[in-house]
């Protein structure tokens, strides 16, 4: 037996046996005679490596692994890696080192104070100090990337390490994925929901990681509460069709203010308080409102400015003030969220995004996925394609731009393992769509039937809303002409095709929809202001 052979062992006893990567010399011990029942997912970028690796883990409910090369391969895959530690995702992210008896003299391609590069956006960062190690490392690197709050790893191995001979197995542990919240504090905070006239229930991506989306309808529907998304969702966890929603809550301190006026009680379940973005001062919360926070995650806890927090699971939570709290029967059911849909009598020349979300909310198929990183568009995203079941949203937990394109190929490469079938919708602005666009390669070659929208303004069209609420004019490098990314799109395998009309859009879709392999449709739209 050596390193590899029980390595490679544990790695499947923990069901870690697909790979997401991209090579070099250092990781080509690791990857020597690569077993048959393993699968290599090659990313031709490490940003998409990363968030491919992400969505599959989100999906499949397991942490996933990454194999990437060296100091290089961990730069290049930095962006995204914070999305992973935002989103809470278990990742074990690996690359590999220079031999041991080099590394003394830096030679080429050593990874230099390896274990400080990836800090601080993993929970546990190390290279094992003997080669007999590595596969204990492997273990406590999975329990530590799941569990709460769960989030990516990182494991540097010199090349050298997997040839070494080993004895025996390695020892095969489990651990938990969640943490019940104290009882008695929990019931204090069901006493004071009970006690509240009017009740907010502000739903953040905590509830559906942890398999809350039941649970918090039937907390909301108890309870009678108005229910509201939190701000910068990274997965919807509450039917943004129910009449129970009222929206998104707000990206900045004085819209969340405003939006919260005249509900004496905040409820926030699984979610920072709160993912704040553009600078609006003013109260953090309105006078008259109380505020509780419910979180796995210590950190979002103590960085609260507001409230009184309580740290456990959102699922358990959620189903433990389901017994505890009073039912809001005499509670006044709140204003459902305000659809005007409104859409110009005569179609424009180019599209607007709300022509372009008419055609999608017709064509779209029930249970369809929508990975979002259209950055303009969001509040028309829900007003038009709500989220209406578990699972069915992602965006980036970060904010970092260029996750959300490879993130679908993740999310289809985990329905196709799960056996489920569903659409999944990229609906990706024009600036996003560069960042990670080697991963429309991998969907190709996976032939993952991916429906990537493109909306093609010829701009980064929100930071020309950001320079007119911070009064910056003039600020350089907005504008995107001379970018063919339907062309682009055929050069990595895709079947790919420019529209201009909600026609042309809706034919594309549904040709798109008995594909067996992606399809990219650049659609031409307006720039519009974004709200912020
Ligand atoms: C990695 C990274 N680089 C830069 C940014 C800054 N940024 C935020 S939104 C945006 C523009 C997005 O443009 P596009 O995808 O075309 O969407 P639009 O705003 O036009 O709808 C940029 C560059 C970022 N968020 N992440
Ligand atoms: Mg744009």
């Amino acid at each position: 037996m050596t390193v590899r052979s029980v390595t490679y062992d544990l790695l499947r006893s923990l069901g870690l046996t697909t790979v997401f990567g991209n090579p070099g010399s250092t990781e080509q011990t690791f990857l020597q005679e690569f077993p048959d029942d393993f699968r290599y997912v090659l990313a031709l970028q490490e940003a998409s490596a990363i968030a491919m690796a992400d969505t599959f883990a989100q999906v499949t409910r397991r942490p996933a692994l990454v194999n990437l090369h060296s100091s290089a391969g961990v730069g290049n895959a930095m962006g995204n890696l914070v999305a992973a530690y935002k989103g809470n995702t278990p990742l074990i992210v690996t690359s590999g080192q220079q031999h041991r008896e080099l590394v003394i003299g830096d030679p080429y391609l050593a990874n230099r104070e390896a274990t400080i590069m990836p800090q601080p956006w993993v929970k546990w960062s190390y290279e094992p100090a003997r080669a007999q190690d590595v596969p204990e490392a492997f273990m406590r690197a999975y329990a530590a990337a799941l569990q709460p709050p769960a989030g990516p790893v990182y494991l540097s191995i010199p090349l050298d390490d997997w040839n070494h001979p080993l004895s025996g197995p390695a020892i095969v542990r489990t651990v938990s994925g969640r943490v019940a919240p104290d009882a008695e504090r929990l019931r204090l905070f069901a006493d004071r929901i009970s006690a509240s006239r009017r009740p907010a229930l502000v739903f953040g991506p905590e509830v559906d990681r942890a398999g809350g989306w039941d649970s918090a309808i039937a907390l909301a529907e108890k309870l009678r509460a108005a229910v509201y998304g939190a701000p910068l969702l990274d997965r919807a966890s509450f039917p943004e069709d129910h009449p129970l929603f009222r929206g998104p809550l707000g990206m900045s301190v004085k819209s969340i203010s405003d939006r919260l006026a005249g509900h004496d009680l905040a409820v926030v379940i699984g979610a920072e308080v709160f993912r704040y973005y553009p600078y609006v001062p003013g109260d953090l919360l309105p006078a008259g409102t109380e505020l509780l926070q419910i979180t796995a995650d210590p950190a979002a806890a103590a960085a609260a400015r507001v409230g009184d927090s309580l740290l456990g699971d959102a699922k358990t939570a959620i189903d433990a003030l389901l017994d505890l709290v009073e039912p809001g029967s005499g509670r006044t059911a709140p204003e459902p969220m305000a659809r005007p849909r409104l859409l110009p009598d005569v179609e424009s020349s180019p599209l607007t995004p709300p022509e372009v979300y008419a055609v999608l909310s017709r064509v779209r198929r029930p249970g369809s996925v929508i990975v979002n990183e259209s950055t303009s568009t969001m509040a028309q995203q829900i007003e038009w394609l709500p989220t209406v079941s578990t699972g069915s949203f992602f965006a980036t937990a970060s904010g970092g731009i260029g996750w959300a394109l490879p993130a679908a190929v993740g999310v289809a490469l985990a329905d196709r393992d799960r056996g489920v079938s569903r659409t999944v919708i990229g609906l990706i602005g024009d600036g996003s769509s560069q960042y990670s666009v080697q991963a429309l390669w991998t969907a190709a070659q996976h032939r993952l039937p991916i429906v990537y929208v493109i909306m093609r303004n010829y701009e980064y069209s929100i930071l020309k809303s950001f320079a007119v609420l911070e009064k910056t004019p003039r600020v350089p490098g907005l504008d995107l002409p001379g970018l063919d990314i339907a062309a682009m799109a055929r050069g990595w395998g895709c079947r790919a095709i420019d529209v201009q009309t909600a026609d042309g859009l809706e034919r594309e879709f549904n040709a798109a929809l008995g594909a067996d392999s992606p399809t990219v449709i650049v659609v031409q739209t307006q720039p519009q202001a974004a709200m912020l």
